[in-house]
């Protein structure tokens, strides 16, 4: 990056010190992960000089012989990982992702279900706090956290029946169970709903084969953002099925109209050009979560998972649900050490463990300051650590809680964190 290193120093050193810090540290953020070196080329590449606004063949600005391949290619390979019958590669990311299939099927006013938030629903799952909250009827559903985080269905159905929902949605942002797809679509199909999952924490781990796929179970839509399990650039993709139409049309929201409702809920409904340097990337992502590689390392993520929960658990953490089915695990630190997530966090950043606060199911406090701290292993497992380093890892948390307020100790623990980091490159940082 010379170029950059003369033109804008003050950015190339902040550049510089993340790379240290990526480096150095290690990231237990159960959302993100680190893309290859042929994905970050893709993204820094020229296509992010390229307006495509349309679809591929349907453009409204010429000179798209290269985005139309691309973009064709990554739909191609989405569809293919994921068994869907059509996918839209144009969401910016997540949120406008979710709020494109909301805004195509529903009228403001219209009911939809989605886990409440503190049991691990996402933001745009509903919360009261964002515009779709407010735009339409949300009935949260809840979790049995003392019963593995079971959703109990026979409430659910009863809910369904009582709202009559047009859309039935699963997915989480923070919950480390895996999900009942057969039960979701059995409720749906009583009240004559959609089936929608927003599977964005676990879309690799379905990509590779070590997790439930909801298209096996029937379900109608699946949404995922990019960059987590799945390993590529910030982004979103919407996979659905139904039967491919002209998207520039408009048409009658059926289920077999779903790929055109979709697109066009994307384009022209909510978004402008797409990011076509973005679409190269989940392009080139697409093709390495194909890869056998892809599938040892998704395997890797649940081994790993199961490992640094088996750790926390040993050393006297309470983990909610009691464990993991993913990639992922939620401290109650304040039942665990009776210390509030927001400071566990902290504790953990002065040891370069970075980690990210969460609320747990009912939390009493406020998510800002929450009762517990999220964990996962994607990111780390990509470094190539595996079992023995879950181990250390656990045993590292636990030792920075009991350190609390000696720093010396604190400073100890960092080192060690800091030579074990070392050892594991971070792809695509020399
Ligand atoms: N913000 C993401 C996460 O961290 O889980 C969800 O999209």
């Amino acid at each position: 990056m010379k170029t950059l290193q003369q033109t804008d120093p003050e950015v190339y050193a902040s550049l510089h010190r993340e790379m240290r810090r990526q480096s150095e540290g290690m990231e237990l953020i159960p959302s993100e992960n680190y893309v290859s070196p042929a994905v970050l080329e893709a993204l820094g590449s020229i296509f992010t000089n390229k307006y495509s606004e349309g679809f591929p063949g349907r453009r409204y600005y010429g000179g798209q012989e290269n985005t139309d391949a691309i973009e064709t290619l990554a739909i191609e390979r989405a569809k293919k990982l994921f068994h869907s019958d059509h996918a839209n590669v144009q969401p910016l990311s997540g949120s406008p992702m979710n709020q494109a299939v909301y805004l195509a099927l529903l009228s403001p006013g219209d009911s939809i279900m989605g886990m409440d938030l503190t049991h691990g629903g996402h933001l745009t799952h509903g919360a009261p706090v964002s515009h779709m909250g407010k735009l339409f009827n949300w009935v949260r559903y809840k979790t049995h956290p003392e019963e593995q985080g079971r959703i109990d269905f026979d409430e659910l159905l009863a809910l369904a029946k009582q709202h009559r929902p047009k859309i039935i949605l699963c997915g989480y942002t923070s919950y480390p169970r895996d999900l009942d797809y057969t039960l979701f679509k059995r409720v749906a199909d009583e009240v004559g709903a959609y089936t929608m999952a927003d599977m964005a924490h676990v879309a690799g781990l379905i990509a590779a084969g070590v997790m439930r796929n909801p298209f096996d179970f029937g379900f109608d839509i699946m949404t995922t953002t990019t960059h987590k399990t799945l390993r590529g650039p910030r982004g979103g993709m919407i996979l659905t099925r139904g039967k491919p139409g002209n998207p520039l049309k408009a048409v009658e929201v059926t289920r077999e109209n779903l790929p055109t409702v979709i697109d066009r809920s994307v384009f022209p409904g909510l978004q402008g050009g797409p990011h076509m340097n973005n679409i190269a990337a989940i392009a080139v992502m697409l093709a390495e979560a194909a890869t056998p590689e892809f599938k040892a390392y998704a395997k890797q993520v649940l081994i790993n998972a199961k490992t640094l929960a088996a750790g926390l658990l040993a050393g006297g953490s309470k983990l909610v649900t009691g464990g993991t089915d993913n990639h992922m695990m939620v401290i109650d630190s304040m039942a665990s050490f009776n210390l509030p997530g927001a400071d566990l966090e902290k504790l953990l950043d002065k040891v370069a463990i970075t980690t990210n606060k969460s609320v747990i199911p009912d939390d009493p406090r406020p998510p800002y300051s929450p009762s517990g701290v999220r964990l996962g292993t994607p990111a780390m497992t990509t470094r190539g650590v595996k079992e023995e380093g879950m181990k250390k890892i656990a045993g590292w948390i636990l030792d920075a809680v009991s350190a609390l307020d000696n720093e010396e100790k604190l400073k100890i623990i960092r080192e060690e964190v800091r030579k074990f980091s070392l050892n594991y490159p971070v792809p695509g940082v020399n």
